[in-house]
């Protein structure tokens, strides 16, 4: 039986975009997990990267030569359109193909994706086990009379390791790291803390159960990484891999014990690298050279809102350990949050002038659907989102949140994102955003041309001015 896994992520930079940058190269490993479980069972599976292709017309050319029995695709809130546009491609093609959703969005909204009629199953969850039982009832002609079907919790060390080769594609290493070859890994599913901007989205994919992979899984996959790619540096996709002191500690071990030095990238908490700044500094020693903190905010009102159970001070004193330890840090912080004032914002850019990360990561508070703050947006109003599309970062969509005065924003968040910037990088941001990003012709040309100095700057400025 013949699967075609779809990955929809165009929404911000369309058909024709694999390898640039960040954006355009990352591998899903949703995908990757549900592929490699289908191949050992023997299905023959493929994939449709839309940022390889020109658009639907290829799209549909591909699913007629393929005539696959089963088209499975994954989505995020943001790449909703794109998503639901391939499954309508699909059943044009032939109604006979069995549609599959799952990801984020469909495990978040499964009755938003089971009213539509192009979809025939929803999987509600993790997608190893219950992806696989539908593959075999459908092989047997057997098809589930429920629509939305739930997820089976994996056990994740029985799990075999990520796909890769389903993306053909490069992963390009993060901004805290220049060092090519450059690989992604996720060492465990959900997070223990409840943000108000995040959760409980985790837990309706993952279950309320946090779970990792033992030491010894993740260190197989690097030593396969290693021999396969020669990895200079991967990043940890966790959502907060320092959550659990202990298991990094094991793992450092581990690693420097099978002679890895490669450079490495990690997300953390400004409370977690307070409390143990001997950890990080262990960290550092093996390899860590950045680390994505979730400042969020400089006012300790905002902070509580959000359920961040972080401190202001708490916040800059992780900056200096890991300024002091030699660590860059990526900042991420967010502007427009409901209820947030004008000089509450101005806290936190403030804090941010004085945190000074080496990477910038402003974003314009985007209500994302399975969390707290969406729910609580929709009960007071306060959601100006027009279209699944509207979720994206783009700053110069400014229907977020109503009441926000995102001209205010744009100014202040220009005063640190242009900082240390010469007038030429300043002006060349300005271009990309005002022309480059609005003409798909002018973005044609420079991925013809230009393709690797330009398009690298072109993702690090995406970045250094999105907002989430
Ligand atoms: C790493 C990460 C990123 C990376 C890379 C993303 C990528 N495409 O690989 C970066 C930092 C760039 C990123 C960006 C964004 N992210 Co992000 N990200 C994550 C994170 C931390 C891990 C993703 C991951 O690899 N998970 C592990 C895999 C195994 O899980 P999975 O993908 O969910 O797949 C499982 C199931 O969902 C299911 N499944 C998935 N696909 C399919 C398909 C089928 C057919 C089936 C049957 C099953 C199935 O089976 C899989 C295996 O069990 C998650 C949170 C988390 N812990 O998962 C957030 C998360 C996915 N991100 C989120 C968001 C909001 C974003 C952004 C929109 C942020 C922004 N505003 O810029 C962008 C969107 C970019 C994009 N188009 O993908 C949200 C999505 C919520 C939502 N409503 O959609 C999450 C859930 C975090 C959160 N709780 O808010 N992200």
């Amino acid at each position: 039986m013949k699967i075609i896994l779809v990955y929809p992520g165009i929404t911000s930079l369309g058909f024709n975009s694999l390898g640039i940058g960040a954006e355009g190269s990352w591998i899903n490993h949703g995908l990757c997990s549900i592929s490699a479980c289908a191949k050992l069972k023997g299905y023959e599976v493929k994939l449709v990267d839309l940022r390889k292709i020109s658009g639907w017309k290829e799209f549909k050319k591909i699913i007629r030569k393929e005539n696959p029995h089963v088209v499975g695709v994954t989505m995020v809130s943001v790449d909703y359109d794109p998503a639901i546009k391939s499954l309508s491609c699909v059943k044009e093609v032939s109604k006979n193909i069995i549609t599959v959703v799952g990801g984020p969005h469909p495990s978040i909204m499964p009755e938003e994706c089971a009213k539509n009629d192009n979809i025939d199953y929803v999987v509600k969850g993790e997608g190893e086990i219950s992806f696989l039982e539908l593959l075999d009832s459908i092989e047997n002609n057997v098809f589930p009379k429920e629509k939305i079907i739930l997820g089976k919790p994996a056990e994740l060390d029985n799990l075999p390791f990520s796909d890769r080769d389903l993306f053909e594609v490069e992963e390009q290493p993060w901004w805290l790291t220049d060092k090519k070859p450059f690989v992604t890994i996720i060492a465990g599913r959900g997070c223990i803390y409840n943000c108000s901007f995040c959760q409980p989205a985790e837990r309706m994919i993952f279950g309320r159960r946090v779970r990792r992979r033992s030491v010894k899984n993740v260190i197989e996959e690097l030593k396969l990484l290693r021999d396969k790619y020669k990895f200079k540096s991967f990043m940890f996709h966790d959502d907060c891999l320092i959550e659990n002191p202990t298991w990094v500690e094991e793992f450092l071990i581990k690693y420097k014990e099978e002679g890895f030095n490669q450079e490495f990238i990690c997300q953390g908490r400004a409370d977690i690298i307070c409390k143990r700044p001997d950890l990080i500094s262990k960290m550092k020693q093996a390899g860590l050279v950045g680390i994505i903190i979730g400042f969020e905010s400089g006012n300790q009102r905002v902070l509580d809102f959000l359920h961040k159970r972080t401190t202001v001070e708490q916040n800059l004193m992780a900056a200096e350990i890991c300024h002091n330890l030699g660590i860059k840090i990526q900042g991420n912080y967010m502007l427009g949050i409901p209820t947030e004032t004008k000089e509450e914002m101005m806290d936190t850019i403030n804090m941010m002038k004085k945190i000074k990360p080496e990477v910038q990561g402003c974003s314009f508070y985007t209500p994302s659907p399975g969390s707290e703050l969406f729910n609580y947006c929709i009960e007071k109003n306060l959601l100006d989102i027009k279209s699944h599309n509207d979720y994206r970062r783009d700053p110069y969509r400014r229907n977020k949140i109503k009441g926000i005065d995102y001209n205010f924003l744009l100014k202040i968040s220009d005063e640190i994102n242009n900082q240390g910037l010469s007038r030429t990088k300043i002006l060349l941001n300005k271009i990309i955003y005002y022309v480059v990003r609005k003409n798909k012709f002018t973005l044609w040309i420079i991925k013809k041309f230009f393709k690797i100095k330009l398009i690298r700057e072109l993702g690090h400025l995406i970045v250094r001015k999105s907002s989430s």
